[in-house]
């Protein structure tokens, strides 16, 4: 087992606030985007962006017909696009304690975009797997040390979720060319799964025989109450959901003014499991159910909205989702020692003024 990082309590480290600046969310107001504006998604970054000049993808291992692509061949290919929300498995980790010495998300950490590029089956079916492959590997170009190893950036997924239809090697975003910044100019996009099964910079795909070993496989991501143990692998994303904070904010604290009457608070909910059956609207811990939006994509977040007469006094708003499996978020933090898969209900307070305030 790697070595890990002592839990912290109470203040951000000079390591934390350096993760958090070159890794940053999407602020809770583009909620109101169904689909999130490149330039406000969220950012994951490991290592370092790597430099993409030279680019061709290989697929090796067990398969009968090895090759290498470029991106003008794979553009030619049949493309599809797909709405997809990503949601960081570290999401919410800096909301636990102790937390772990990571990118201390709060709850930004998840963004919906339009993905183009071509089906991985496509490729996969191209390469013709041979009998016995166990797992296929998907490495990156980006190298660095984690837990004092050196890789590559790398995932694999078994056969059986890498044929699923709706896994995509994807050159375009929401339209235009894959950024930089979100893997130009290939990544793999898994649809319902934690973001860090999508990964960018995509340089091989390679069937193996025996379980894939990579550090991001094989000890990262996996859900663990107590250091040492195996632990299950964070995998479909659970069931969350946010709302864009109503009102307005004071620039340091980012606490909420706004002013008394009747406030749509609107806000998007997600689950990889299931679809999502409902979401209620928290106000001082009496729920009231949300309508829901129309379903655009079985693989994105859905909106919901509802009515709050504001009354003036300070007041707590949570939302809260349940999916068609009957998984509902929980009301704290579910214990995980790396800060996984935090999907507690979001809480926004508000300090609600009387509504001639303004002209007054
Ligand atoms: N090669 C590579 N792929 C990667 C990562 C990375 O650091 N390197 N980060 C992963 C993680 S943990 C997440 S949450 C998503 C974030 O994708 P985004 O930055 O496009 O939002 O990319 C995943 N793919
Ligand atoms: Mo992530």
């Amino acid at each position: 087992m790697a070595a890990r990082r002592a839990p912290i309590v109470g203040r951000h480290t000079a390591e934390e606030v350096a993760l958090a600046a070159r890794n940053r969310g999407m602020p809770l107001e583009a909620l109101r985007y169904e689909v999130t504006p490149a330039g406000l998604h969220y950012l994951l970054i490991h290592f370092d962006i790597p430099d993409a000049g030279g680019w061709r993808l290989e697929v090796a291992g067990r398969v009968e017909n090895r090759f290498s692509i470029g991106l003008e061949e794979l553009k030619a290919l049949p493309a599809t696009t797909l709405r997809v929300t990503l949601e960081c498995a570290g999401n919410g980790r800096a909301q636990m304690s102790p937390r772990y010495p990571s990118v201390p998300w709060l709850e930004e950490g998840v963004s919906t975009a339009e993905w183009t590029g071509v089906r991985l089956a496509e490729l996969l079916a191209r390469a013709r797997l041979r009998e016995g492959v166990r797992d296929i590997a998907f490495r990156g170009a980006d190298r660095g040390f984690d837990a004092g190893i050196e890789h590559d950036f790398a995932r694999s997924l078994t056969p059986a979720q890498a044929l699923a239809e709706d896994v995509l090697l994807a050159y375009g975003m929401n339209g235009a060319p894959l950024p930089p910044q979100h893997g130009a100019p290939l990544r793999l996009v898994v649809p319902r799964w934690y973001g860090m099964a999508s990964v960018k910079w995509l340089r091989s795909i390679e069937a193996l025989g025996q379980p894939f070993d990579g550090l991001q496989q094989a000890r990262s991501y996996h859900f663990r109450s107590v250091p040492g143990e195996q632990g299950t692998p964070c995998t479909l994303m659970r069931v969350n959901s946010l709302m864009v904070p109503p009102g307005i904010p004071d620039f340091y604290s980012r606490s909420r003014v706004l002013d008394a009457g009747p406030v749509e608070i609107v806000g998007r909910a997600w689950s990889g499991a299931a679809p999502v059956r409902e979401v209620a609207l928290g106000v001082d811990g009496e729920w009231r159910q949300a309508a829901l939006d129309a379903p655009a994509s079985p693989y994105a977040w859905i909106g919901w909205r509802a009515t709050w007469r504001a009354a003036e006094g300070a007041h707590a708003l949570a939302c809260r989702a349940t999916d068609a499996s009957g998984a509902t978020q929980p009301l704290e933090p579910p214990w995980d020692l790396s800060g996984f898969g935090n999907n507690a209900v979001q809480r926004v307070q508000v300090n609600v003024r009387p509504d001639d305030a303004l002209f007054g």
